[in-house]
């Protein structure tokens, strides 16, 4: 890899812990939508020891992996596109969901998943991925993938509602068992 990248992935973890989780860590507050004023957010990176400038931010904005953060029209604001866990509101439309959605989890989850079906656990939504391959690299993150199918169509008819965020993740509130299919 790249200086540049590596640079980039520090900088991304750490845009993802002010702008989902923890923002006051750096004494920077959001608005109810989770955007935060740029220039304010390179003043307090920089104060907290993640040097950052309007140059570095835009590329993290372009070249990040999951395309995590977006700017408003006019550049002023940035906000994470999703995986928050403080509340906020991110106006994102209702979308019609493709008939099967995946999801990545591990074994250790398993037995809780086919009880009580997926939760938000810390975050504002469940996630769920297009395809099989995204929601391996997702399940990777913890261990050895398992992909759960989610029957996201027939939840869509039974009322369940779904979400697509900037960077196409699907979200949703909760998927219950019987949803889910447990051989994929
Ligand atoms: C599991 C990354 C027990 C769930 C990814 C998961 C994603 C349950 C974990 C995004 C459960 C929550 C989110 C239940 C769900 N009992 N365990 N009832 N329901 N779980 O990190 O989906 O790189 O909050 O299977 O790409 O893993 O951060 O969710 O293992 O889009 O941009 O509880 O994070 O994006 O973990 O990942 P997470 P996730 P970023």
């Amino acid at each position: 890899k790249t200086m540049n990248e590596n640079i980039a992935k520090t900088v991304s973890k750490f845009l993802s812990l002010v702008l989902r989780h923890s923002p006051e860590k750096i004494g920077l507050k959001l608005d109810e939508n989770g955007w935060a004023d740029v220039d304010e957010l390179i003043l307090k990176c920089s104060k907290k020891g993640q040097k950052l400038d309007a140059v570095l931010l835009d590329y993290v904005v372009e070249n990040n992996d999951k395309k995590r953060f977006a700017y408003n029209e006019d550049k002023t604001k940035i906000r994470a596109s999703q995986g928050h866990s403080i509340s906020v509101e991110l106006n994102l439309a209702e979308t019609e969901p493709l008939e099967y959605l995946y999801h990545g989890t591990v074994g250790k989850f398993m037995d809780n998943i086919q009880k009580e079906g997926l939760k938000k656990m810390s975050r504002q939504h469940v996630h769920l991925s297009k395809d099989k391959e995204t929601a391996t690299k997702v399940g990777s993150r913890r261990g050895v993938p398992q992909i759960l199918t989610v029957r996201s169509g027939a939840m869509h008819r039974d009322g369940f509602k779904f979400y697509l965020s900037e960077n196409n993740v699907w979200l949703t509130d909760e998927v219950p068992a019987k949803y889910i299919e447990f051989k994929s």
